[in-house]
């Protein structure tokens, strides 16, 4: 049976020879192969202008089609920065504060699913299709793509926290949006919290019949499942090994020169905890005098969503906090607080890892989190201060786990992250790393392509 993919990116990438290459990134990493095999297609909204409507790929030896959903300017301000970065992902991350609950947006986003949904229609010809959808950009697609093929298998995975129903509710068009992926086959989500948080959203706002994990509404059935998405472990892994990495990374120790390193590395996004982070580090610093100049903390940020206001606030209050603690603690030779905001490759981010005594990953809410399994991966003996507040932490008992807005516990942790005695930093690693280890990234999309095909018999 052949897949469609429908995800608001596409797979691939222009290389530096001009040709079309497949893109870094776990989700690609699990589902080409899979592509590969069994031919379909992947469709995505392609932000690279000269990327053409459709293309087989690999050119010279097609395995499955690469469609393009070209978004003209008004659509891509209304679907994208909009409904998805406005409105549904500061509701979702229970972040009501950055919520711009504005019509036109969801004018737009009903348009824009309803062209994704009738690109699926034309690629997939047959009935014995599954169809993946990926994330909070096309909850309405479903609904379109069930109408015109009724017997197709439908499966949606959503990447963010599903939040509690009282908070769901909040959206002015939860009801429709909901019913809109009701139409799936299959939803997944990362943890089991969020399962709950679904159907309660089912039962409550759509008087929706839920029978275990199940829900019936309208005459269909819709299973919802917890999918813990994983990291490429052997890929990481062999990186993290490496000459290049390790060498990177002695040489950064080198060049900070201080006992410890604490590391820090995400999108620059409000939910992260970038800032309070850093105010956590500095109540650190003006609680332990002792470590000033034997630990330095880098944060590395990735500029995201640069289009929208709050990103662009946040950006201006990092750089403000960053100053301010430099200047107040830094001396000869010691800078606290190492800030860069830019993108790395891959092998740099694991030279970050591994130079780290400690990483500090604290979002204010987050779906699961995979910077933390990339950091246990390339990790020798670091410790991992994890937000209780992400998906990952449900999975990952042995990280120190934190409340991120508690900011005194936050500094206590960093003290006790680098204090901790070599044998419960191994237990821990060990662990860690043995869970991450499972939750690979192909395994993922087996499991739940195989669920999936469950349903649909
Ligand atoms: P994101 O919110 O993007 O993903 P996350 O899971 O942390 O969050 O993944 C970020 C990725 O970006 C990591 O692979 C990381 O290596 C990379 N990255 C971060 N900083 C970088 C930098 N400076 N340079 C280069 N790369 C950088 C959404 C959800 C998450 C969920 C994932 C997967 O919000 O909760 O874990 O999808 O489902």
């Amino acid at each position: 049976m052949s897949l469609t993919v429908v995800a608001n990116r596409v797979p691939i990438r222009r290389s530096d020879d001009g040709e079309w290459a497949p893109s870094v990134g776990g989700l690609t990493t699990a589902l080409l192969p899979v592509l590969r095999q069994r031919g379909g297609a992947w469709i995505g909204m392609g932000e690279d202008p000269d990327l053409p409507e459709r293309q087989l790929f690999p050119a010279a030896d097609p395995d499955f089609t690469v469609r393009r959903v070209p978004l003209s300017q008004d659509e891509l301000d209304g679907y994208y920065y909009g409904m998805a970065n406005r409105v549904l992902w500061p509701v979702s991350h229970y972040m009501i504060q950055h919520f711009e609950p504005n019509p036109d947006f969801m004018e737009i986003y009903r348009s824009v699913n309803k062209r994704f949904a009738d690109a699926v229609v034309e690629e997939v010809a047959e009935d014995d299709q599954q169809i993946w959808l990926q994330d909070y950009h096309l909850m309405l697609a479903p609904q379109h793509i069930r109408k015109a093929r009724p017997d197709a298998t439908l499966g949606h995975f959503w990447h963010i926290p599903w939040p509690a129903m009282e908070v769901f509710r909040i959206l002015p068009w939860a009801r429709e949006l909901l019913r809109g992926m009701l139409h799936c086959d299959l939803v997944g989500v990362h943890v089991e919290e969020y399962v709950d948080n679904f159907l309660e959203s089912a039962r409550v706002l759509l008087g929706a019949e839920i029978e275990g994990q199940t829900i019936h509404y309208e005459g269909h059935t819709t299973r919802v499942e917890a999918h813990p998405i994983g990291i490429e472990v052997e890929r990481f892994k062999q990186m993290a090994a490496s000459d290049e990495v390790t060498g990177k990374a002695a040489r950064l120790r080198e060049r900070l020169g201080t006992e410890y390193i604490v590391i820090g590395i995400d999108r620059l996004d409000y939910t992260k905890g970038v800032l309070s982070r850093l105010e956590a580090f500095e109540r650190f610093l003006e609680d332990n005098p002792e470590y000033h100049g034997s630990v330095s903390f880098y944060q590395i940020a990735t500029p995201s969503r640069t289009q929208v206001d709050s990103y662009q606030q946040l950006k201006r209050e990092v750089d403000e906090v960053v100053g301010r603690i430099n200047g107040q603690f830094a001396r000869d030779n010691w800078v606290p607080v190492n800030y860069r905001y830019r993108t790395y490759t891959q092998f740099e981010l694991c030279a970050f890892y591994r130079a780290a005594d400690a990483a500090l990953i604290t979002p204010l809410r987050d779906g699961m989190n995979v910077v933390t399994q990339e950091f246990i991966t390339a990790t020798e003996n670091g410790a991992l201060i994890l937000s209780e507040l992400t998906g990952a932490a449900y999975l990952l008992p042995e990280a120190i786990q934190v409340n991120p807005y508690d900011r005194d516990g936050l500094a206590a942790s960093i003290r006790m992250a680098l204090e901790m005695d070599e044998e419960e930093r191994t237990t821990r690693l060990q662990g860690l790393k043995s869970t991450v280890e499972k939750l690979d990234v192909q395994r993922w999309a087996r499991g739940f392509l195989d669920s999936l095909q469950q349903q649909g018999q």
